[in-house]
């Protein structure tokens, strides 16, 4: 084996990133870096959680009051298109704002003549190195952001005297200044505003910096500041010069005036330049080694909770984007699973801390003024998959963030419920912000019904929350947080209710998320009576909430009339083949039958409606053979996890394989509907969504133990190719804890603790 590399825990290569999706990802939950390597020049995209465009807002209702319920009207009576053209015209409000890159961190070394290069990423320390050798001295740059210090720190050492010189500067895309001084290169700046721009019956989105002071961004203050053994250091024209040193250490700190969802970032701002200067002075108190160890301690107690092996081999020393291409020619490469594995575990401990932000469709990683999809929170199914590994591999704390954003969305959704459906409780459409909005998107816009009309996010996410009590059994977790919210959710839904004409109660009209299906006059419709999605999450929430008002001894108004409400609501209906109606209606013809979603599979996963061995199990199967295999990363990613649970290893394996195919990287923007990974083993959708990586690391886990109403089931989806392994850490229902051994196939050791 490679001194410093672990087939299962290692990324490496041995040339630098040309392109970012080559790039090496390293967080503390709040910062993220993506490093390229270069030898003659190092290039490190930076990010912050909260650097998003706007300020805090609110879209109410713009059309008709009654909009809804005519609406409602209209889909009883089946007509469709009517209540889509509706609701476009009258419902649907201004999209999100988008997530913003901080921006790059240059060291120019004037060039090199790399002989040996290697650059790796050490996934159970958290720490990427650079070696290699140019005019006959050795280099070696190491870096990492640190949870306990939060700070980005690089240390470059040389085995000669004197042979350290570079430019350090800092660059940004958002309005700014940059200054050095001293040891420092400062950056201040303030992220615009994102507007849509109408103009000949065209529509743009644009970044502007209003004047008005409450319509300001979200202000920042980052430094880089260096020191060195040996050299000197001065600045020269806004950046800094290191020469003749024999090695430096650099520490990069940014705070920002975000100080929460409903406050201006400029009138109400948090202080950032004071908090910024104390980050550098402690890293610079300390001192590299002092942050080297407490970083890699932090990391570790997270990271070594967990540990899946599935073999190795001679293809586990090979660069990893060699490992994928020769993967894909049918190579075998176990290690390669574990790795995607720890990855996506990886990502976790590096993009969620407790206090910081959710991942975000990037997770914390974007170099992108204008990226894909805004980077923002899509929570009709991205969002949501983000957590899905969180639990079941020990990282539960790091699902706090998503707990935070839930809560602040119940907030905000108070009013969207009230404003637009006239309703208690609260609601959030399919997307959302660092500013919480909860509204239906789409401006107008022919189509936007499609994924704008879709209020029945809070209760998907509630499903994340509810694991975590099952993981955790916190009872204080689920009196103080857990049944509030839910409540809240079942009071909305509850409301919602009416009758269609066979009596059931239905949640009318709805949409199958961005799904649509073909009117006899050709024509696409997504609004439908209801939908089998829709109506598997008002189950979910419903019978949770009795679970929990159960638990808890708390039987009220609400609890009753979810109890007598429960068996009248609309159940699954299945199709002409079998399969899942998506529509919750006989004969409505899918727009495209590989469509990426499998909405309707909602109840066998994530919920734990349909089991395995449930006669409407082979209803999901079907569903999921018409659907087909392929499609973007995530949606390989869910159905992995929905093989899983169907207890088919080898179908699940399949699944992982297309998401191991490499894809191209490249700064051009391509969107495409089949899915793979990039050469750094982020997920490609394409373009680059961080979700599809943390879809596999559950599909795997779900492949190794299940929980189940009668206790855990081990090993219920292996692969046949995966003869012998173990798995030491995996956390199941009820605050335990699970490590498995197993060979030829066969399970040789089981422990519970
Ligand atoms: C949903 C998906 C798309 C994409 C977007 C960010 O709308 O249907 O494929 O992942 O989110």
């Amino acid at each position: 084996m490679m001194r410093d590399i672990h087939p299962a825990h290692t990324l490496w290569y041995d040339k630098a990133a040309e392109f970012w999706n080559e790039a090496l990802p390293l967080g503390n939950g709040r910062i993220g870096a993506m490093v390229f390597g270069g030898a003659g020049k190092e290039r490190v995209c930076l990010n912050e959680d909260t650097l998003w465009t706007g300020h805090p807002r609110h879209y109410g209702l713009y059309g008709p009051e009654d909009t809804w319920e005519k609406a409602r009207a209209l889909a009883h009576e089946k007509k469709y298109r009517e209540a889509e053209l509706l609701l476009q015209r009258d419902f649907t409000a201004a999209p999100t704002q988008n997530y913003l890159p901080l921006g790059d961190l240059i060291l120019d070394f004037g060039g090199a003549e790399p002989w040996g290069y290697r650059r790796r990423l050490d996934l159970s320390t958290g720490v990427h190195t650079v070696e290699y050798e140019s005019r006959g001295v050795f280099y070696k740059r190491e870096c990492f952001v640190s949870a306990p210090d939060q700070v980005f720190v690089m240390r470059i050492a040389a085995n000669d005297k004197a042979a350290v010189t570079f430019t350090m500067e800092l660059e940004t895309q958002l309005r700014g200044t940059v200054t050095a001084s001293g040891k420092e290169v400062l950056l201040k700046g303030q992220c615009p505003d994102r507007r849509i721009e109408r103009g000949l019956g065209q529509e743009r989105a644009v970044h502007v910096y209003p004047e008005e002071k409450s319509e300001q961004g979200i202000e920042l203050l980052a430094i880089a500041h260096v020191e060195t053994v040996g050299g000197k250091v001065y600045p020269s024209q806004g950046k800094l010069r290191v020469e003749g040193a024999d090695a430096a250490e650099i520490s990069f700190a940014v705070r920002t005036s975000f100080n929460g969802w409903d406050r201006s970032p400029v009138l109400e701002g948090r202080p950032f330049e004071r908090p910024a200067k104390s980050d550098i002075q402690r890293a610079a108190n300390r001192g590299w080694q002092k942050l080297l160890e407490a970083h890699v301690a932090d990391h570790k107690a997270l990271y070594d909770r967990c540990e899946l092996n599935l073999g190795g081999g001679p293809e586990g020393e090979k660069p990893t984007d060699e490992r994928l291409l020769r993967h894909m020619r049918g190579r075998e490469d176990n290690a390669l699973y574990a790795l995607l594995f720890h990855f996506g575990r990886y990502l976790t401990i590096a993009g969620s801390r407790p206090g910081t932000q959710a991942t975000n469709l990037q997770g914390i990683w974007n170099h992108r003024l204008n990226p894909p999809w805004n980077s923002n929170y899509t929570i009709n199914i991205n969002t949501e998959m983000n957590y899905w590994p969180v639990l079941m591999t020990n990282l539960a704390e790091c699902s706090l963030p998503l707990h935070d954003l839930v809560k602040e969305l119940a907030e905000s959704g108070k009013r969207t419920a009230a404003e637009y459906y006239h309703a208690p409780g609260f609601c959030s459409h399919h997307n959302t912000d660092l500013w919480r909005l909860s509204t239906p998107v789409g401006n107008g816009g022919e189509g936007v019904v499609r994924w704008g009309v879709w209020p029945m996010s809070t209760g998907w996410l509630l499903r994340e929350l509810i694991e975590y009590w099952n993981y955790t059994g916190d009872e204080e977790f689920l009196k103080d947080t857990l049944y509030p919210l839910v409540s809240g959710c079942a009071e909305f839904y509850a409301a919602m209710l009416d009758e269609d004409s066979e009596g059931k109660l239905v949640f009318c009209p709805s949409t199958s998320p961005e799904h649509a299906f073909v009117l006899s006059d050709g024509t696409l419709c997504p609004i439908a009576e209801t939908t089998a999605m829709t109506m598997a999450i008002v189950k979910d929430i419903f019978t949770e909430l009795l679970r929990e008002a159960g638990t808890l001894g708390c039987e009220g108004r609400l609890e009753e009339t979810v109890r007598e409400m429960l068996p009248k609501l609309r159940g699954y209906v299945l199709s002409e083949t079998g399969a899942v109606a998506e529509w919750a209606e006989k004969g409505l013809v899918s727009e495209d039958e590989h469509h990426r979603h499998i909405s309707h599979l909602y109840g066998m996963h994530p919920a734990h409606d349909i089991a395995w061995n449930d006669p409407l199990a082979d209803a999901v199967r079907q569903s999921l053979t018409e659907r087909g295999d392929d499609g973007t990363g995530w949606s390989l990613g869910w159905k992995i996890n929905q093989w899983a649970r169907l207890r088919d290893g080898d179908h699940a394996k399949k699944l992982i394989d297309m998401q191991l195919r490499m894809v191209e990287s490249g700064e051009e923007v391509n969107y495409a509907l089949k899915g793979g990974s990039y050469p750094n083993l982020f997920d490609a959708h394409p373009p680059f969504q961080i979700d599809g990586n943390y879809g596999a690391a559950s599909g795997i886990a779900e492949m190794l133990v299940q929980n189940g109403e009668n206790g855990p089931v081990f090993l219920p989806a292996l692969p046949s190719s995966w003869k012998n392994g173990s798995v030491r850490g995996l956390r199941i229902w009820g605050n335990k804890t699970v490590d498995l051994t197993w060979k030829n196939g066969e399970l040789t050791e089981s422990k519970v603790y």
